[in-house]
This record gives C-alpha cells, structure tokens and sequence, in this order.
C-alpha cells in the first residue's frame, strides 16, 4: 500500500513473500496494463489471449491451486495479486478469477486424473482459456432452477440449453458447464469445438469492457462419459467454485477503489478553485477521510478472511460479508471521488467513471449484494429466505 492511504500500517502485516508477489503484479499492471486499459474499455476489445498468458508466465492462473503447473500461493498472497489487477481494471481480475477460481478450480477440485492432466497445464500458462456457465438466460441468481439438460445416451452424454452472461465464453477453449440430469445438478468439461456448441460475444456492455462476455448455446452436445466431472454432485459443487471466486473479489474490489482513491487524493492536491487547492477545503478532507476509513476496513475485512482461508476455516457466510461489504464500499468510493474531479470524473482521461462502471457488473456477478444480505441474514437468523 502506498502512503498515505496505508492509515493502519497494514503493510508490515504482510510477509517478505505476499510483498513481494504484490509488488510484481503492481509493476505488470503498471507497464502492461495502464498505458492501454482506457483504449481497451472505450473500443470493448482486450488482448485477452496475450495478457492470459502474460498472467501465467507470472504463474497468476490458479495461483492458490498446487500441482499441475500451478503455483500453490496462499490465499493472502491471491487475494494482493487480485487487488492489484482490480487496481488496473475489474475486466483483468475477471480473467484471472473466471480462469483460476472458476475454471481451473471446478477441474481441479471435481475433475479426474485425466480431465486435470488435459487442462490445467495448459490453463496455468494462458495457452487455453476457460469460462464458467452456471448462470442461464431465465435463471441468474437462482440456478437451482437451471433447465439446461444433460442426458445419457448409452454411454454418451447429451447436453441442452443455453448459458448466459459467461465471461470468456467467446474465446474460450474449454467450458465447465452446469446441468440437470435425472440425479440432480451436474459438470462437465466441455471443449468449445464440440460439434453442437457456439458461443456469441454480448456486445454493448456499459460496464466490464475490458472484458469478454458471451453466450453460449448448446444444441445437443454429444460428449463421451468421460467428459463429466465425477466428483462434483449437486449444486454445491457450482456453489463451492463461487466461494473461491467471491474471496478474490473481496480483495479485488479494494484494488478498484484504492486507485480512484489515489486518482482523487492527487487531483485534489492540484487543482485550485478560490484560490486553494480542492484538498484543502474542509467537505473535501471529509469526503477522503471517510473514503480513506472505509478503503482501509476493506482491506482489514479482505486480510482477515485470507488469513482464515490460509487457516482451512474460512466459510462461505464470511465470504458473503467480504464481498457485501467491500464490493459496495467501493463503488461508494468511485462514485463519491468521482464528484471530487469535477467534470473530468466523467472523462475516461482518468480511471474513475471506469472503475465505478465495473463495479455495478461486480455488484451483480458473483452473487447478487441481495443474495448477499440474504446469505448473512440466513446465517443471522437461522431462516433460508430462498426456501
Ligand atoms: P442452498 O440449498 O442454500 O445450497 C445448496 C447446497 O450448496 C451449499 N452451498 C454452498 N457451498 C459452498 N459455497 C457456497 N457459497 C454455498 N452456498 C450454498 C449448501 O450448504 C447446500 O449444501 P447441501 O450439502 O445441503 O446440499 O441453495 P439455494 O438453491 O437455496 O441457493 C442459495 C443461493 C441463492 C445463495 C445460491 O443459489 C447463490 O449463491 N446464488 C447466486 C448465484 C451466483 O452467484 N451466480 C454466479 C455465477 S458465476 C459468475 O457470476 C462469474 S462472474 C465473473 C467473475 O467472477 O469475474
Ligand atoms: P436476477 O437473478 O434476475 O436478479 C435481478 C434482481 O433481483 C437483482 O437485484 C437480484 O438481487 C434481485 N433478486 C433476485 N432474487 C432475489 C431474492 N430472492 N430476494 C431479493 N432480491 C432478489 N455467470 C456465470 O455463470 N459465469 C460467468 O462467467 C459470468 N460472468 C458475468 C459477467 C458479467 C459482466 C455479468 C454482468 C454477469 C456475469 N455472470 C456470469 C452472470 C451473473 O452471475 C448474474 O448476472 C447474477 O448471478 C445475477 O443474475 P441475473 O442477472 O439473472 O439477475
């Protein structure tokens, strides 16, 4: 953390080697991200091929995952490098999260010895790029309700439907993809060249930019038996592959909010209006100490669920807290400096109305902030408000 956003020292709580790894993806955001991510989102074209496999020659992919190539990180050190690819742009940690918590992680956790073998390799380096379909056209929040269909047919599997809002589908190589059969929810690793299966981009997204979304339909899909995840059963294997994703949002939407912050503490040191620099005026300094207060309570809130990931003892609930929290802390701080730079908080001269933007996908992916205040108020109350 630079100071003097850092106002409780969280810094020296860190170890050489979360410095470190924080450090390096910093300088690649620097160099390779920032000079091009305000193009990027204003065309809505990413080299995301290119930065993949960037990301992984860093080891970036499946960072907190160990074997197959992947570079068993603690979550601590995941979650800084998810902080510093969000500080660049929602859309950079997208691929990385979709990648390794989403994808990679569904292999890893559910699949065979030989689906791990074929993918994760390869996905560890950015040389195949996964996507993630859980959410359907009809069925976003609620995906016990999914109606894509898998079926067997001797010893095949046949898959119907259609998934919806998936990032990466458009240039993926692989997709795990959820679906009913008659046992209940299952997954499969689904090569995206399989006859039967076409993905379209979703285009005129006003949030994400720098990220490829898409859609993906699926028209009797045939798949030999060996293409199902045979650990996975019932939709708590989905679930329990978003618990990974929403921890690195924790973190990644704390990276968002420190660079609009860091935007604005600049800005207002600088720009005069009646004769003083904006920072000197008493509504400014209280709009960035209440900013600067909350910035760091994410990050106090995003550390400590680490620490209990690197424990093995943190649950989902907690998640739900981090994610609730810091997700719409941030997009109150992006908004909130964005009244500081005046007429260029509108400008995508600076990252701000960016950053804001992205958030409002990050507060609706990954679990809804409802479906988040719900999770709390279920653990609170002992009541399933989805029942
Ligand atoms: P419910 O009955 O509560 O749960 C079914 C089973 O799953 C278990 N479970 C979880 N396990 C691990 N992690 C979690 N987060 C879990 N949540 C629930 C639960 O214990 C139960 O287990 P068991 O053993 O009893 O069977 O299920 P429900 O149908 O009532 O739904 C609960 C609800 C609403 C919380 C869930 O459906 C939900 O989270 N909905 C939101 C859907 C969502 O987040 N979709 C995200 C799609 S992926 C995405 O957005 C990627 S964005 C790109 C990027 O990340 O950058
Ligand atoms: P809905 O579920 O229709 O919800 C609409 C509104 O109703 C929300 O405010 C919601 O909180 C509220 N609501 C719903 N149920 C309740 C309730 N019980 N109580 C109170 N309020 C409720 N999905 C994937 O599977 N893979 C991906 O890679 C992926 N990437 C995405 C990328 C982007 C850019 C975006 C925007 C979305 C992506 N998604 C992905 C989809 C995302 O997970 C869903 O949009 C999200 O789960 C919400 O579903 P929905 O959009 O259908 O909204």
């Amino acid at each position: 953390m630079t100071a003097p956003l850092d106002l409780l020292d969280l810094d020296p709580s860190l170890t050489d080697e979360e410095r470190q790894i924080r450090d390096v993806v910093r300088q690649l955001v620097d160099d390779r991200v920032r000079p091009h991510v305000a193009d990027w989102y204003e065309q809505g074209q990413v080299p995301a091929r290119e930065l993949a496999r960037e990301f992984g020659k860093l080891g970036l992919l499946g960072m907190h995952l160990t074997g197959y190539g992947c570079a068993g990180a603690s979550a601590v050190a995941y979650g800084l490098a998810c902080q510093e690819l969000e500080a660049g742009d929602s859309g950079l940690r997208s691929l990385v999260s979709v990648q390794g918590s989403l994808a990679m992680y569904a292999i890893w956790r559910y699949g065979s010895e030989e689906q791990k073998q074929r993918w994760l390799p390869s996905m560890a380096t950015g040389e195949a790029i996964g996507c993630f379909g859980l959410t359907e056209p009809d069925h976003g929040s609620d995906p016990a309700s999914m109606t894509t269909r898998a079926r067997r047919d001797g010893d095949d599997w046949v898959l119907t439907g259609a998934k919806m809002w998936i990032t990466n589908a458009p240039i993926a190589d692989v997709a795990v993809i959820w679906a009913r059969t008659d046992e209940g929810v299952r997954g499969f690793a689904v090569p995206m060249d399989t006859p039967g299966v076409t993905a379209r981009e979703i285009r005129r997204k006003m949030s994400l930019r720098a990220s490829v979304t898409g859609e993906i339909a699926l028209d009797d899909v045939r798949l030999p038996a060996d293409a199902r995840l045979p650990e996975a059963s019932g939709l708590k294997a989905p679930l329990s592959c978003l618990t990974e994703a929403r921890y690195g949002i924790v973190w990644g939407a704390v990276g968002a909010a420190r660079d609009c912050l860091e935007t604005t503490l600049a800005y207002a040191g600088t720009r005069t209006q009646f004769g003083r620099p904006l920072a000197g005026f008493q509504l400014t300094q209280a709009k960035l100490a209440d900013m600067a207060v909350e910035l760091v309570k994410g990050q106090l809130l995003a550390l400590h669920l680490g620490r209990l990931a690197d424990a093995h003892r943190l649950r989902p609930d907690q998640v739900s807290v981090g994610k609730l929290n810091n997700v719409r802390e941030a997009l109150a701080i992006a908004r909130q400096c964005r009244t500081i730079l005046g007429a260029n908080g509108v400008s995508g001269e600076y990252p701000i109305m960016r950053h804001a933007n992205n958030l409002e996908s990050v507060l609706t992916y990954e679990g809804t902030s409802e479906i988040h205040q719900l999770v709390v108020g279920q653990r609170l109350t002992g009541l399933s408000a989805f029942a």
